[in-house]
């Protein structure tokens, strides 16, 4: 078997050490391919526009944790995804920062020490506030436990709704009732055909009035048109994004200059290169075993 991997230099000298010391073959780049038939497997972000090239290739692997990236792959190449410690830990401490920045007001006070206005507004503990998180998987469940070890009341929101310790889930069907008991949404979702554009102006309002969100899913899951009336008619008092539709965010949008909006440029997390060839090692390993992949995408689910 050999990888082909694509990406920036630094990451394939990291690679190539931890292939040669494991004993498996790894092929830098494109250029460097001498014999299409011998590429069994590609990690990249976005793979080449004809995979055809490479008859014998059985599995893509995305160097980050979301696949939305990725276009349909050939009948019979399987699609997973980098299972990475270090990406969940960046994206809870992420969680934590925006949803800690929202509930302390942070946005206003930015915007009045721009204008140099000492104005204190009201404090409260964080057990006043309810937080409520879309798409509790790995990234989810980790961050909500750090949120109820800070003090916050968490709720989950997820496609089967399955029971997370110390937190109230709600399955697909009770949104409603998930958004109403929500004072800081956090998006945590992948963006899948059932996601995209999730949160719209009917989502927004079925918030409580002056509710706040913390976005790190996907531009795709957010209306920013929705966004703005939200953020202009108060119904939302707070925003902190790190993903946005488009990416990059143009420097003359908006939303960089919204009083009441933080952007962050997706930088949530990065993949860590050791642990992302390390898991490309582990899914080579599963693979030849036939063992179930790690990170195996579900093609119909999308995640
Ligand atoms: P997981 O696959 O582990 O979890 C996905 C969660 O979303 C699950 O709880 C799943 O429900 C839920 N879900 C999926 N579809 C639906 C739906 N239609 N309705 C309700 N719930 C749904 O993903 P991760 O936690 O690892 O990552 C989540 C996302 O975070 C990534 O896909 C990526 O978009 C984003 N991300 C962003 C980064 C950044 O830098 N900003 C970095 C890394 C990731 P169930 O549990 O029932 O399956
Ligand atoms: C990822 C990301 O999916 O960086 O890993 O967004």
């Amino acid at each position: 078997m050999s990888l082909l991997l694509l990406g920036p230099p630094e990451r394939g000298a990291v690679w190539s050490g931890i292939f040669r010391a494991a004993g498996e073959e790894l092929v830098l780049g494109e250029a460097a391919v001498a014999d299409p038939a011998a590429i069994t497997h590609l990690a990249c972000w976005e793979p080449p526009a004809d995979l055809g090239i490479y008859p014998n290739l059985r599995v893509v692997l995305s160097v980050g944790a979301g696949v939305d990236q990725m276009p349909a792959l050939p009948a019979g190449v399987r699609l997973a995804r980098t299972l990475a410690p270090g990406i969940e830990a960046m994206m809870r401490d992420w969680t934590v920062m925006a949803v800690l920045a929202l509930h302390r007001d942070l946005p206003a006070y930015l915007e009045k020490a721009r204008r140099g206005d000492w104005q204190p507004g009201t404090t409260l503990p964080a057990s006043a506030r309810r937080v409520g998180i879309m798409g509790m998987g790995r990234i989810g469940r980790l961050s909500a436990e750090a949120l109820t070890g800070l003090g916050f009341k968490v709720s989950g929101w997820s496609r089967s709704g399955r029971p997370v310790a110390s937190v109230t889930m709600h399955g697909e069907g009770e949104l409603p009732r998930f958004l109403a008991s929500t004072d800081i949404l956090v998006c945590l979702l992948p963006l899948t055909d059932d996601t995209r554009g999730i949160i719209d102006g009917r989502l927004l309002a079925a918030l409580p009035a002056g509710a706040r969100f913390a976005h790190a899913g996907r531009g795709g899951h957010l209306d920013m048109v929705a966004l703005r009336q939200a953020l202009d008619s108060g119904r939302l008092t707070g925003a902190m994004l790190d993903v946005t539709d488009p990416e990059p965010l143009p420097a003359e949008h908006w939303l960089w200059r919204h009083p009441r909006a933080i952007v962050t440029p997706h930088v949530g997390a990065h993949t860590d290169a050791v642990e992302g060839a390390r898991h490309a090692l582990a899914v080579i390993d599963a693979d030849r075993r036939a063992l179930p992949l790690p990170g195996l995408v579900d093609p119909a689910r999308g995640y």
